[in-house]
């Protein structure tokens, strides 16, 4: 499928309103069964409060023409180790995380470092909604409807110094509560990072909702990134910190198998994991799989940043 947008050639070759709107009265139409109701079992009740409103979304550009995936599926098939291993675990124990009050310190090569609480942390940045595809290293991807901002309007405000080359993140940390953190998964809190280069990407961004509404806990509420050309699990979830740093950060599945999970984790199907193969993926809701797609599709708008590296030493 062609790209239907890219940020440097084509800034004005959206979705049409028309489209858009469409697709979005089809979201509202599901969203008002009530998933909670419709599952009828307590432990999921989180997803029913889940789903807060959010201030003005733009109808932002539609980067696939494949079809979303259902938001149940997308909200009960996730990957979030702090709230258990299995999929549908971090919707059963969405309520152990706490997301009011939250603030997100900004810190290491920036003018002005500081804690900021979410509201001032949002409050310059219109949202926009964003349909990326997201796919995980495990071989399932899913379509989905994110609404945020870009993560590099955000860095800017913070004035990255010079000597800045990385953007390293951090989870919230909250072992008392978070069931996750007091098993020997990963080393606790979950960390991620960029190059400072592909954290100003414009299709690099923060979330804060999807189909519409706000992040429920276990996508991860209230903060997440998502760099749609990369696996799933470079998108951390529940950001509390973002530090510019001048050394490559240490990021949880780096550190925990190095040989299997690169610092760049583009999505490559040429370079296989080294327990299983990349090339194809099985989309949620569908039963069958596809072939994958270099840099998950997104090629044309990011190939240039890995001009002259070796994809295969640097996966
Ligand atoms: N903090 C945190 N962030 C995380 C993870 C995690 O376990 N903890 N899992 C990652 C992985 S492996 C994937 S595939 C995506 C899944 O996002 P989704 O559940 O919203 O689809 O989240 C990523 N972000
Ligand atoms: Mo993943």
């Amino acid at each position: 499928m062609p790209m239907r947008w890219n940020p440097e050639i084509h800034p004005d070759e959206i979705t049409p309103e028309g489209l858009f709107r469409q697709r979005r009265q089809i979201m509202r139409a599901a969203a008002g069964v009530g998933v909670g109701a419709l599952l009828g079992l307590d432990p999921w009740h989180a997803l029913a409060a889940a789903g807060k409103d959010l201030p003005d979304v733009r109808s932002g550009v539609v980067t696939t023409a494949d079809k979303e995936t259902p938001f149940l599926s997308a909200t009960t098939y996730n990957n979030f180790y702090e709230l258990g291993l299995g999929k549908e675990d971090p919707a059963k124990w969405a309520d152990h995380l706490v997301v009011d009050p939250w603030s997100v310190t900004i810190d290491g090569a920036v003018g002005r470092p500081g804690r900021v609480a979410l509201d001032e942390l949002l409050r310059p940045h219109p949202l926009e909604e964003r349909v990326y595809r997201l796919r995980c290293v495990e071989g399932w991807s899913m379509v989905i409807p994110w609404v945020g901002f870009p993560l590099g309007d955000l860095l800017k405000r913070f004035e990255p110094g010079g000597s800045a080359r990385f953007v390293a993140f951090e989870t919230v940390h909250d072992p008392e509560r978070l069931p996750g953190q007091s098993r020997d998964i990963l080393a606790w809190p979950y960390r991620e990072g960029l190059r400072l280069d592909e954290a100003m990407h414009p299709l690099t961004i923060l979330a804060v909702g999807m189909y519409g509404k706000g992040l429920p806990n276990q996508n991860g509420a209230p903060l997440r990134l998502v760099v749609p050309w990369k696996y799933g699990f470079k998108s951390i979830k529940s950001i509390v910190r973002i530090t510019l740093t001048e050394e490559q950060p240490v990021t949880s599945w780096n550190a925990h198998a190095p040989e299997e999970y690169g610092f760049y984790a583009n999505v490559n199907p040429a370079v296989p994991h080294p327990r299983w193969d990349q090339s194809k993926e099985r989309r949620i809701g569908t039963l069958w799989r596809q072939d994958t797609l270099m840099f998950n599709g997104y090629g044309e708008q990011v190939a240039r940043l890995y001009e002259g590296m070796d994809l295969t030493r640097n996966f």
